[in-house]
């Protein structure tokens, strides 16, 4: 698995006409207007907004189906002090949707519960003994967040028990476009439904919920400061959930960011310090929130409890943040040693297993590995492997699986066609998960080894690379950075730009790093001025490419394309712009 799968380069199309107008009406740099373009802006005051994120674009929460009647009953419930049951979920969407709705309805002085099911324990999705046990405790209202939108039993339960049921969820209806039995749903994605935005996550559907009745009782307040604070916890969530960080996502994650410079809860504080982030020095990111603070959050759902992650944001005691937080960072010191102890038995089986070498869908299983990381198994077998992979974990006679595929490949139906082995499967069209008895495992492999051949190409598993702009090396300048920065935060349906730049020359030879990565020194061929590093060259890091000096028995005096993204090094002495190369080729190859 060392061998990196091979890369094939596209280079997205871009409407260069509409760009052109763009970067002239809107005054930007041409490349800038590519990038926007690409992601469906044309008019100067769609850029605008886009560049400048504020709160007034978040849109009006009444504007909502089923708004008007959520409110309406759980303002009565805060008047009359009724007790409110959150039901969550266990990841960092669900936790923090609870953790948003909870502080709001204590804030209007209601009373408010919660309950986010136990992983292994209970599963995912409402449960109709919790809801039994909590009417027995006297509890009236109960309002779903992040999940509900299939609980057709629970709340027939929930109808049957005289319990008013809010549903607050992100996921898609069923395919016939039923919907529970409930006093109100909000869901965008719900049929009826004109909200125009429809991919927020669970936790900004909380945020329109708290936003509503917050307003009702003091606006000017609440979009002064109420709000700001919410969008915190609201912007962790969208990042962490992976939604398209475009329209109102992107200004929850925007603004998000951007108060997360001033953490004010004990929670956060302590969650930062555990994962070494100083927002006080450094602007948080949306990479920092993705790849160090969700997955601390998520290690408690994933390893353990996820209520914990509720105590932590709920606690105004910075002790016991500080407890919490060490308890996350040890759950998720677990979740890393699980998930590596088993990929180095994966990529062993990978090297050595020729029914594996030669399958064009890999499915690996294992006795008793953890079954919160199976999932993030998948996802590293395929960013090697280029191939949809499923990775299933054996206990107590029962299989496991979790399953990510690659572009193109609709894994969800390969699943469904084995419907039959499986006691329950779900997912989406690239990721999916499922349990069955063990002894179908070999069964199931055959199946799907079947369909693979059938639904696969035979070709050489290969990743693809996809580029979003032209820029020649020269054209790097602190300026156009500066303007790049303005498309962060990035992610997912905003992605970092990748560019490409054609006939570069290695101004030195290669220096190979620590016998994986490599430096070069690049200078744009038949163009001029300096950018950084010395004798009119830029710096180049390669991550993991040293074999490509090889392959292309690169030296000095190279003639190379590359496609890379930019770097802002903040090093005192070697600092400025640089590139990190994602893929190289000899010129015009
Ligand atoms: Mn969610």
């Amino acid at each position: 698995m060392r061998s990196l799968p091979r890369q094939r380069w596209m280079l997205v199309e871009t409407d260069h006409a509409a760009a052109e107008l763009l970067a002239k009406e809107a005054r930007l740099p041409l490349v800038l207007a590519e990038l926007l373009v690409a992601r469906g802006i044309t008019h100067a005051s769609e850029a605008y907004a886009f560049l400048n994120p504020e709160t007034s674009q978040l849109n009006d929460p009444f504007l909502m189906l089923g708004m008007t009647a959520a409110v309406a009953r759980l303002e009565r419930a805060i008047v009359d002090r009724e007790p409110v049951l959150l039901y969550g979920d266990y990841d960092v969407d669900g936790t923090t949707a609870v953790v948003l709705l909870k502080t709001a309805i204590e804030m209007l002085g209601g009373e408010a519960r919660f309950h986010v099911p136990h992983r292994l324990r209970e599963g995912y999705g409402l449960q109709s003994s919790v809801l039994e046990a909590a009417h027995a405790e006297g509890v009236r209202l109960v309002i779903t967040v992040d999940t509900g939108m299939r609980a057709f039993a629970e709340a027939e339960t929930a109808q049957r028990l005289g319990l008013d049921l809010i549903i607050t969820d992100h996921h898609l209806t069923k395919a016939d476009d039923t919907v529970p039995a409930a006093l109100a749903i909000l869901n965008p994605n719900q049929p009826g439904c004109c909200y125009p935005e429809k991919s927020l996550c669970g936790a900004a559907i909380a945020l329109k919920l708290a936003q509503a009745v917050l307003e009702r009782r003091n606006p000017v307040r609440t979009r002064e400061k109420t709000l700001p604070s919410f969008l915190k916890m609201a912007a962790i969530a969208t990042i962490a959930d992976a939604v398209p960080l475009q329209g109102e996502n992107r200004v929850i994650a925007a603004l998000g960011l951007r108060e997360l410079r001033r953490p004010a809860g004990a929670g956060l504080r302590a969650l930062f310090a555990a994962a070494a982030l100083d927002p006080a020095a450094r602007q948080i990111s949306g990479f920092d929130v993705a790849f160090r603070l969700a997955p601390r959050i998520n290690a408690a759902g994933r390893m353990d409890v996820a209520s914990e992650v509720i105590e932590l944001f709920s606690t105004r005691d910075s002790h016991r943040a500080t407890e919490l937080a060490a308890k996350l960072e040890r759950l998720n010191r677990e979740r890393r040693d699980a998930e590596a102890s088993a990929l180095t038995v994966i990529e062993k089986r990978l090297a050595s297993d020729t029914e594996l070498v030669s399958a064009r869908l890999l499915v690996i299983d294992g006795e008793g590995w953890h079954r919160g990381v199976i999932g993030i198994l998948a996802s590293r077998v395929v960013e090697r492997s280029a191939r949809p992979a499923i990775v299933v974990s054996v206990e107590d006679g029962v299989a496991h699986g979790s399953g990510r595929s690659v572009d193109g490949f609709q894994l969800l139906k390969a699943i469904e066609s084995c419907a039959d082995l499986f006691t329950r499967f779900g997912g989406h069209a690239f990721a999916i998960g499922f349990a069955m008895p063990a002894e179908a495992l070999p069964e199931l492999k055959r199946r799907l080894r079947l369909y693979a051949d059938e639904h696969l190409a035979a070709r050489q598993p290969e990743r693809l690379l996809r580029i979003h702009a032209e820029l020649p090396l020269d054209r790097i300048t602190p300026v156009l950075a500066g303007w790049l920065r303005k498309l962060e935060p990035l992610g997912h349906g905003n992605p970092e730009p990748m560019f490409v730049a054609r006939r570069a020359r290695l101004v030195a030879a290669p220096r190979i790093m620590k016998e994986r990565h490599i430096r070069l020194e690049l200078a744009q061929e038949s163009t001029s001025p300096i950018v950084s590093g010395a004798s009119g060259a830029i710096r180049a890091v390669g991550w993991d490419l040293a074999g490509r000096v090889a392959e292309l028995a690169l030296k000095a005096g190279s003639l190379i394309d590359v496609v890379y993204r930019i770097r802002e090094n903040d090093h005192p002495e070697f600092g400025g712009l640089e590139v990190e190369i994602a893929g190289i080729q000899i010129a015009g190859a």
